[in-house]
Order: C-alpha cells, then sequence, then structure tokens
C-alpha cells in the first residue's frame, strides 16, 4: 500500500539524543532500478569471449572463456532506460572469481563513456558516475567488461543489480540476493532471519535488538542523510534509533544517535525514513560504523517483526528541502531548526 506523501520537521524527543535532524517520510524516490537480477530470467545478451551461467537465488551469473580477449557482455533494461541528467550516479553490486579492473560503457555508445570499477572476489558494491556523456544522453542498456582481458582459466562474475541514483548514494544494505547480509550482523535480540526478494526479515527477541554494519568510510561532509525503506509489527509501539559512529565521534556511544517514534507508520507496509544528519554536531568526519536498533525495550522482548528493503547513505544536501512556509505553520510548536553548521 501506498500512503500519502507527508514529511515532517523534529527534533528527537529521547532524552538521550543530542541535537536536530530533519526527517522526509515516504519522500520520492531518488533511486531507480536499473536491474536486480531477481526475476530468475537471464536478459543477459551480446556476449564476446563470455557465456551466461544463469540467473537465480538473486543474482545473473556469466562466465569469462579461458584465453579470452577484450570479454564483454551486455545487461538489456527490463526497466526504464537510464538518463544521466536525472540520474548521473549509478552503483553496481558484483563480484568474481578473481578481483579485477572492471569497466562499463552506457549504450548505445555516445562517445567517451567508459566508468572503471573493481571487481572483487566477495560481493561488494561500486559508486560510479557517468563519466563524460553530455547532458541529456540516455541510454537502453550497460556494456560491462569484467575484465580486461586474457585468463588462463573460466573465469565467473556475478551481478547482483545495477541501481541509477539522482545523487551520490551508497547502498550500506541492499538485501537484494538470497542471504545477503551486506556486510551487516545483529545480535540475539534478532531472530529468524531471512533474507530473501530484496528484503532482510526478522523478528525482534530481547530488549536491545541490535543490527550493526561496521567497516565504512563514508565522508560526512557529501553523505549527511540516510534514507532506511522499514515495514514495522503493527503491534509494535517502541522507537527505532539510529547509532553511528565517525573517525572523529567514535560510536555507537550514548547520546550519539537518532530515534523515531510517533514519526513512525506501524501498519505492516514499506515505508522510507529520509534523515537528514547535517545539524547533528557528532555527524563529522568519516562515517565508519552504523547500528540500527529497529524497536526497543519490552515492546521489542515481545516479539514483533520488521523487514528492511534498504538502508542507504545520501549526497542530502542536494534533495533535502528547506521547509515552507504553510509546512512551518501547518507543525506549529513542534518545529525546531538547529543552526546549520555550513
Ligand atoms: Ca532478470
Ligand atoms: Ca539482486
Ligand atoms: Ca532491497
Amino acid at each position: 500500500m501506498k500512503t500519502a506523501r507527508i514529511t515532517t520537521f523534529s527534533i528527537a524527543l529521547s532524552a538521550a539524543t543530542a541535537g536536530a535532524f530533519t526527517l522526509s517520510v515516504d519522500p520520492a524516490p531518488l533511486t531507480q532500478i536499473f536491474d536486480n537480477f531477481n526475476d530468475g530470467v537471464d536478459t543477459s545478451t551480446n556476449f564476446n569471449n563470455m557465456s551466461s551461467a544463469g540467473e537465480a537465488g538473486g543474482f545473473a551469473s556469466v562466465n569469462m572463456n579461458a584465453g579470452a580477449a577484450d570479454p564483454q557482455l551486455q545487461f538489456p533494461t527490463p526497466g526504464a532506460p537510464f538518463n544521466s541528467t536525472s540520474h548521473p550516479y549509478f552503483r553496481v553490486n558484483t563480484r568474481g572469481t578473481v578481483g579485477s579492473p572492471s569497466q562499463v560503457f552506457p549504450l548505445p555508445a555516445a562517445g567517451p563513456t567508459v566508468v572503471g570499477y573493481s571487481t572483487t572476489t566477495a560481493f561488494a558494491e561500486s559508486q560510479l558516475a557517468f563519466a563524460n556523456v553530455a547532458p541529456g544522453v540516455s541510454g537502453t542498456g550497460l556494456r560491462i567488461d569484467p575484465r580486461g582481458g586474457g585468463t588462463a582459466a573460466v573465469e565467473r562474475f556475478d551481478y547482483d543489480y545495477v541501481m541509477l541514483d539522482r545523487v551520490r548514494t551508497i547502498g550500506l544494505g541492499e538485501f537484494d540476493y538470497d542471504g545477503a547480509l551486506d556486510g551487516w550482523t545483529f545480535n540475539a535480540g534478532i531472530i529468524n532471519n531471512v533474507t530473501s526478494g530484496s528484503t532482510f526479515s526478522a523478528l525482534t527477541a530481547s530488549n536491545d535488538p541490535v543490527l550493526q554494519r561496521g567497516g565504512l568510510s563514508a565522508d560526512t561532509n557529501i553523505y549527511d542523510t540516510l534514507e532506511i525503506r522499514i515495514a514495522l509489527d503493527p503491534l509494535s509501539t517502541s522507537r527505532m534509533e539510529i547509532f553511528w559512529g565517525t573517525n572523529t565521534f567514535p560510536g555507537p556511544a550514548g547520546g550519539q544517535s537518532v530515534s523515531l517514534v510517533n514519526e513512525l507508520i506501524r501498519d505492516g507496509n514499506f515505508h522510507t525514513y529520509r534523515i537528514n544528519m547535517a545539524d547533528e554536531a557528532a555527524w563529522d568526519g568519516n562515517l565508519n560504523l552504523l547500528r540500527l536498533d529497529p524497536l526497543a525495550d519490552g515492546d521489542a522482548a515481545a516479539g514483533r517483526s520488521f523487514e528492511i528493503d534498504y538502508v542507504r547513505l545520501l549526497e542530502g544536501s542536494a534533495i533535502i528541502p528547506e521547509p515552507s512556509g504553510a509546512l512551518l505553520s501547518m507543525l506549529g510548536g513542534f518545529l525546531f531548526f538547529a543552526r546549520r553548521r555550513r
């Protein structure tokens, strides 16, 4: 069920929370799924020295022939075509039997549009930008060269998703292939977890369920916005709290979090919470840890279901709107706007 778009601006009411943040609930999407390889229908084509190895479990697989020169393949667009003006950024989640330099060429070819990235042996997301594409150029497919060429043995490459973004974006968790954890760990307060169909679903089982993602290095001067798409148990009543750590403000730490309570829509359907952190003093330096407590306290201990579609970091300064006068008056006394740091 799609709900009407509402936007609220608030400070966290939790006594443990200092500072201010800006929240948009169910804002217009900034990301378009180019292909998530989740329907089990292999649409790869135009192979050169490569062949399909099928699409299953939420990703597409291709094999590069032994001795291959200039291996390449194309993913056509089962969905909407790309437009480099509306969506100048894109992300590829991939892995290979060897870590190697890879390239993407937007199709149809429109000048020197190569973008290089690095395939690793575990699934990892590369954040890319269409390079040297004339403004307004659009395309209908991507050619991928998984490796520059020349290898002794057959090598396999897997593709989990290609997503097109309006602003610079990092997928901290897309949960887009079966069993994917995308680097997240969790404590015993989270049980019965299943990743399937691009979501991580689970039950809370203690008063302090914790999901955590470490191993990050994201410049908070660029990435100042969190976006979480989550469905919450209609029986739930407690807060969702997000802790973070940076190189200058290590975490998780008490008082270094934001929490949502009344802003949460608990109807069992997915809702998007876009949280701009620019006014949080400790959102500073390089983000290296994010912790998500989906629910808390006795509510969580009672065993509530939740399902996460994704957790993303966004270049928020480009897209967080200043509040309108009408909105200001509508929200009246709930408003607080901290001085922006920059
Ligand atoms: Ca497919
Ligand atoms: Ca996928
Ligand atoms: Ca997802």
